[in-house]
């Protein structure tokens, strides 16, 4: 029988490591590292900002890729595919056109079917410029026939909004059957709803989930920028932009930068859907006694707002 042939000698290079290893040269394979040069923020965000300059200009290249899209019958998978997933908003139209509430829905209706129980609100806005990040200040308790009283005539001093939702579920339980479900994109629960007049006025801020506004009774103009323009919004404070609202001649002087941004302003009407994905910037102006449901209860994972670094 042969003899298996002996094991190859090893090359020549290796010999050397072996060398240099037993006589002390490891450090020839790890030599000291550099200190590692600090991290100049300012550059990191000016390059983050150029990145995000360059992205949005190329996406302009194509209406289909930078338009706010328009879609009816839209399928959970195509909502999936071409709009949740993507963080991209899309105004859906008809899909509540069988919910009682569309057709129902005015002040008197709702004031009788709800009638004196008591309901929480955001009221005394007026007065404050920063209703909105101080909202617990503004809550206050008053029987559902009279807060209607305060909205029908308009004005943004009163306000029911998602913020009151946890404590108005029981009084509001009878408006509940006028209501359908939205299955393609939600699972089964509730929404937040808001009851406001003309002139109500939600200021310039982001979410921190993806939302689902379902507008039930009147029109809403609604303004939507991208991410990629908060270098323009001084946004210092939370989710909100110091502009407040860029519709506002007097705000712009104030803020020039947020004059030429990439906006889309939209109307919203009775039985439309609007998507806005996560990280968008909105402002939202009652244009007539309004009521409209958000959801953020998605068919798919709506992370993001455990980890925002708040402070
Ligand atoms: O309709 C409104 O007044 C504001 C809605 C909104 O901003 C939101 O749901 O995040």
């Amino acid at each position: 029988m042969a003899k298996p042939p002996s094991r190859p000698f090893p090359p020549v290079d290796m010999r050397m490591q072996m060398a240099l290893r037993q006589t002390g040269f490891d450090a020839i394979k790890d030599p000291p590292k550099p200190a590692p040069r600090a991290l100049d923020l300012t550059r990191a965000l000016r390059r983050r900002e150029w990145l995000l300059d360059v992205m949005e200009r190329q996406r302009a290249l194509s209406p289909y890729a930078s338009g706010l899209l328009t879609a009816e019958n839209l399928s959970s998978e195509d909502f999936l595919h071409s709009f949740y997933a993507p963080g991209r908003p899309v105004l859906i139209k008809g899909a509540l056109a069988d919910w009682p509430a569309l057709t129902r829905w005015t002040p008197d209706y709702l004031a009788d079917a709800v009638g004196d129980a008591t309901v929480e609100y955001q009221g005394g806005r007026t007065a404050a410029g920063d209703y909105e990040l101080m909202k617990d200040r503004h809550r206050q308790r008053a029987p559902f026939r009279a807060f209607i009283d305060l909205v029908r005539d308009g004005g943004n001093d009163a306000y029911l909004t998602a913020y009151n939702s946890a404590a108005n579920g029981p009084a509001l339980a009878p408006l509940q059957s006028d209501l359908g479900t939205i299955d393609a994109y939600l699972t089964p629960a509730p929404g937040m709803l808001w009851i406001g007049g003309e002139g109500a006025f939600t200021p310039l801020h982001f979410d921190l989930t993806n939302n689902l506004l379902a507008q039930l009774t009147g029109t809403k103009r609604v303004v939507l920028i991208p991410p990629s323009q908060t270098r323009h919004l001084a946004h210092r404070r939370h989710v909100f932009s110091d502009v407040h609202d860029v519709t506002d001649p007097a705000r712009l002087a104030t803020h020039p930068a947020a004059r030429d941004i990439l906006r889309y302003d939209l109307l919203l009407t009775p039985g439309d859907l609007l998507f806005i994905p996560i990280g968008w910037w909105h402002q939202v102006r009652s244009e007539s006694f309004s009521t409209m449901l958000t959801y953020t209860n998605f068919l798919w994972p709506n992370a993001g707002h455990e980890s925002y670094p708040a402070d």
